[in-house]
């Protein structure tokens, strides 16, 4: 069953494009804004958490080429699934208290659709099943083993996910077995992932392996549509990194995007969205929380409660690695 078939896509963003002849080697479009109704000229860019080069050239290929946001952040993201040397996304991603590697991931496109998978083992690619779920279910979310059999179903192949890297630090973890999930200020590098294409539409990504040996099942903020990423293409898009349960209480990115819609810059909304988070705990020091967002001008921001949060911009100016400000070192 196609979803997206019984959806009706009521084009408010793009039904205001006017397109423009190419210029130059980036193509720009004109649209009108529907926040200010200005008239605002439109580059492809693509931002994510932490600095994964790597994973925004890939996005920025895509973008470069003319595809869509949707496939940028897909396939941008996939490249932090496949490396192993990340342990906190995919294959190599850290496992939770009992061994096993649960990974959690959505992805949310322009109109709205959205599909998730939540504590997924045996699957390399999280993010391409949740976009399975949006695209091929009726369905939102799909967790755990039920999850695990829809991917079998799509054709994904099995994979172990622990490697021995991984397996040898839970192993020593294991001896003293102290669960203190302070995790996100020296184990993060989740990645979040938020795109505009050359139409000025605006897709995002999350996926991880979450926190470190978390319990069995737990899941955090970064599967949630709302909590761990949320997009809205009339305004923008927002996404979310750190100790999940505090973005979850917060609906961390939706917030984000309304703040924005109410006419906050990116920057201000990631600000105001860190500040909710501190206002409910008056002991923050001992966790990390870092937002970014992207508005429908292709705007950015990026804000953290920890120093040393960085995010990754990639446009037609070229690759840069933003170091952010935070809440600490304000
Ligand atoms: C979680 N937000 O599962 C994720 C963890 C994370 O960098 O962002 N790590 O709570």
């Amino acid at each position: 069953m196609k979803r997206r078939n019984f959806l009706k896509n009521t084009g408010t963003a793009t039904a205001g494009l006017i397109s423009v002849p190419l210029l130059g080697a980036c193509e720009k479009k004109k649209a009108v804004n529907t926040i200010t109704n200005s008239i605002e000229t439109i580059r492809p860019i693509v931002i994510c958490t932490w600095d994964f080069m790597n994973a925004s050239a890939k996005a920025w290929e895509v973008l470069q080429k003319g595809g869509n946001a949707l496939d940028a952040v897909e396939q941008g993201v996939m490249v932090e699934e496949a490396d192993v040397n990340n342990q906190t996304v995919g294959v190599g991603g850290r496992p939770d208290r009992d061994g096993n590697v649960t990974l959690d991931a959505c992805i949310m496109d322009k109109d709205g659709n959205c599909g998730a998978v939540l504590c997924l083992e045996n699957i390399a690619h999280p993010i391409s099943v949740a976009r399975k779920v949006m695209e091929d279910t009726p369905h939102v979310m799909l967790t755990g083993t039920g999850a695990e059999q829809f991917a079998y179903e799509q054709g994904f192949e099995k994979t172990n996910l622990l490697t021995e890297q991984s397996k040898k630090e839970w192993l020593e973890w294991k001896k003293t077995s102290r669960y203190e999930p302070i995790i996100n200020i020296e184990n993060h590098d989740t990645i979040g992932m938020l795109a505009i294409d050359k139409n000025g539409d605006i897709s995002g990504a999350c996926t991880t392996s979450g926190m470190a040996y978390k319990m069995a099942g737990r899941v955090g903020d970064s599967p949630i549509i709302g909590a761990g990423l949320f997009v809205d293409n009339e305004v923008g898009g927002a996404t979310a990194t750190g100790v999940g349960e505090e973005v979850v209480r917060t609906v961390g990115s939706f917030l984000i995007v309304e703040l924005m819609r109410q006419g906050k810059s990116p920057q201000e909304a990631c600000e105001e969205g860190v500040k909710r988070i501190i206002g409910k705990n008056s002991d923050h020091t001992d966790f990390q929380i870092g937002f970014i967002a992207i508005n429908k001008k292709g705007e950015t921001g990026g804000y953290c409660i920890q120093p040393g949060f960085t995010y990754r911009t990639y446009s037609q100016a070229g690759h840069k690695n933003n170091p952010s400000d935070s809440y600490i070192n304000s």
